[in-house]
């Protein structure tokens, strides 16, 4: 039995006004209860330093640029760091990324139990316009504040077993899963930002965002053989809702542990990553039973082609 016991760190609502110190005490806050219940792992959520700021059509290069951090640990951060290697608790967290060259991504990044930082992703799939679109109920900027992630899925060694990130609109695409599949992925954690209502169908709500998120995260883990943990940030946002339902699923595609409310809130989980084992040696045995073969149009082609 290899166990991680993992805490998903659901965080309610972060206000504009609110300053990333203290959002960083609420994380600390949750990362204390992890540990208190032997946590050895604890996923936040996407962008868990602010509110989900590319709701905002901001034209000022000033105000763009205060929402992403150009270093990571950085002052507001460190004291989070520094608490998970207190209690040698590996953290995973989502931040807007400005690189030294400028670039913006949409991030997460993973430590190990000393509070190294041993992964990072940069989010590939940005849902969303980059113009401002008169005709949705809110905005949804993501590409007009982040370009498309340029690190692919990596998988890393970490707490003995493989592990994967992706982030929000990630979890959607099965394709998702299975490049980190093909590297044995145990166990992908992602942070989301998901709208209560869509911006473009006021009758698709609540229910079916929950439904269709955990439809994507049950099938991308039984189909891989691999646990995931989805954790949300939740809430009203300035006049905004988002879903909750955080989830921690087995490999069998089950919902083993599931977040109650829309506010800050820790589910736990002792996930054996062995479990993924049986999947990864029969039905999901790749090797064995891909067909590669009759897979080409998968990455040759990225739009609907009708035959002739
Ligand atoms: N932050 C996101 O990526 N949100 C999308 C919404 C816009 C649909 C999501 O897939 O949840």
């Amino acid at each position: 039995m290899r166990e991680i016991v993992i805490g998903g760190a659901q965080m309610g609502a972060i206000q504009t006004a609110e300053s990333r110190e203290a959002v960083v005490a609420r994380m600390i806050v949750l990362l204390d209860q992890a540990a208190k219940a032997g946590c050895d792992l604890v996923v936040f959520p996407e962008l868990a330093l602010t509110t989900f700021f590319p709701r905002w059509w901001m034209e000022d290069p000033a105000e763009v640029a205060s929402w992403y951090e150009v270093e990571m640990p950085n002052a507001a951060t460190a004291p989070l760091f520094n608490r998970a290697r207190q209690h040698g608790t590996a953290i995973t967290f989502g931040y807007a990324e400005q690189t030294p060259e400028g670039r913006k991504f949409n991030t997460s990044i993973l430590t190990d139990r000393s509070g190294q930082i041993v992964g990072k992703y940069r989010k590939v799939h940005l849902p969303g316009h980059s113009d401002y679109d008169p005709d949705r109920a809110f905005q949804h900027l993501e590409k007009r504040y982040f370009e498309p992630g340029d690190l692919g899925f990596p998988v890393w060694r970490n707490l003995d077993a493989w592990m994967g990130m992706c982030i929000c609109n990630d979890r959607r695409w099965p394709e998702v899963y299975r490049e980190m599949g093909l590297q044995g992925v145990e166990l992908i954690t992602l942070g989301y930002n998901t709208p209560s209502v869509n911006s473009q169908d006021s009758a698709e709500g609540l229910e079916q965002r929950l439904y269709h998120s955990d439809l994507s995260m049950t099938a991308g883990a039984y189909q891989n053989a691999a646990w995931v943990v989805g954790v949300a940030k939740a809430g009203v946002e300035d006049g905004h809702p988002l879903i909750g339902g955080s989830i921690i699923v087995d490999p069998n595609g089950y919902v083993v542990a599931r977040a109650a409310g829309e506010g800050d809130e820790l589910i736990v989980h002792g996930c054996d990553m062995d479990l993924c084992t049986f999947g990864k040696t029969t039905i999901f045995d790749f090797a064995r039973h891909r067909r590669t073969e009759h897979y080409s149009r998968i990455t040759a082609q990225t739009g609907v082609v009708l035959p002739e």
